[in-house]
């Protein structure tokens, strides 16, 4: 009798010790968008904790709280920064408080593959390695331009007397040709346009029937300039933690979904055709428009950082 009961209590115990030694392996990382759910700035981070969660199963396991409506937008740097998040996606405009160089992103003219390669990669960890107390694991979008969208028309490069709604992506540049600014998240751009707060607004090719804008919209400028940069970062406090066998499926999710940014081509052309088939009109203006948003941009970097600028423009510039 007394054997047995033991033996069931060694079993018990040692089942009790297994347990809690695979709830111990298992790491759980907080992962925030900087972009709505579901919408097509976080549908790359989607599918990478999908990914991480599938392969990782039982080692490592991502806690996805959401979009905007868990943190505001311009918060998620500092965020992440301080560990209150362990994961964000979330595109360097709007953690410029906290790294003022991470906006650079948006000038690049080679594939990520390539800054890999040519030490413009590496000089961006270093910055967020000392700046935010991170990595950047993943730019999941790229060649995807910027464009000027307009509820009134314009006959030139003047945007005098225009107020638009901005994010530091397009400052120096629509500040340039005269415009008059108002910073806002996406999430406001809606009520500004309706209310006629702005007579536009900046935002990529893509995207701008996730939230309704096109209702609102009546103009698009061509040429686009730029290329959209939304990546997948880390807190480095939170990744020194980990084992190198959780560290390794969440790399290879992370190569396996920057290997996919340039398919967003594809999705250019798709949203193109459904601004045209919304009956949006086109404004083409010269090659310059494009030529004076790489000046704009690149001085405003430099203003920005004097130290960093110039280096970055000599490595993500062609
Ligand atoms: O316009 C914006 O909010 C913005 O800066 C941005 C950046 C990358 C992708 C989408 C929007």
């Amino acid at each position: 009798m007394q054997a047995r009961m033991g033996l069931a209590l060694t079993a018990a115990v040692a089942l009790l010790v297994s347990v809690a030694a695979a709830a111990a392996e298992e790491a759980t990382l907080k992962a925030i968008s900087a972009f709505a759910e579901k919408t097509f700035y976080s549908r790359g981070f989607e599918r990478f904790i999908d990914k991480v969660n599938a392969d990782g199963k039982g080692l490592v396991r991502i806690s996805y709280i959401g979009g905007p409506k868990a943190m505001p937008p311009f918060e998620v740097g500092n965020a992440l920064k301080g560990g209150v998040v362990d994961l964000a996606n979330v595109t360097g405009a709007f953690y410029t408080n906290v790294m003022p160089e991470a906006d650079a992103w948006k000038l690049t003219q080679k594939p990520m593959a390539e800054l890999r390669q040519n030490g413009g990669y590496a000089y961006m960890a270093s910055l967020y390695e000392q700046k935010m107390n991170a990595i950047l694991l993943a730019r999941h979008v790229d060649n995807n331009p910027f464009h000027l969208y307009l509820t009134k028309a314009i006959s030139g490069p003047d945007l005098t007397g225009l107020k638009l709604r901005i994010t530091p992506v397009y400052r120096d540049f629509f500040q340039a040709l005269g415009a008059t600014v108002v910073q806002t998240a996406p999430g406001e751009v809606y009520t500004a346009l309706e209310r006629g707060v702005v007579d536009g607004y900046g935002w990529p090719i893509t995207g701008i029937f996730d939230l309704g804008w096109h209702e609102k919209t009546k103009y698009r400028v061509d040429p686009g300039f730029y290329s959209a940069e939304v990546s997948i970062l880390v807190n480095k406090s939170a990744w020194a933690k980990l084992s190198a066998e959780q560290r390794q499926v969440i790399t290879a999710a992370a190569a396996w979904i920057e290997a996919q940014a340039a398919d967003v081509a594809q999705e250019n052309e798709a949203d193109s055709a459904k601004q045209k088939a919304a009956g949006i009109q086109v404004i083409t203006l010269s090659e310059d428009f494009r030529k004076k948003a790489y000046e704009a941009g690149w001085a405003g970097v430099i203003r920005q950082s004097q130290e960093h600028g110039p280096k970055l423009k000599a490595l993500f510039a062609n």
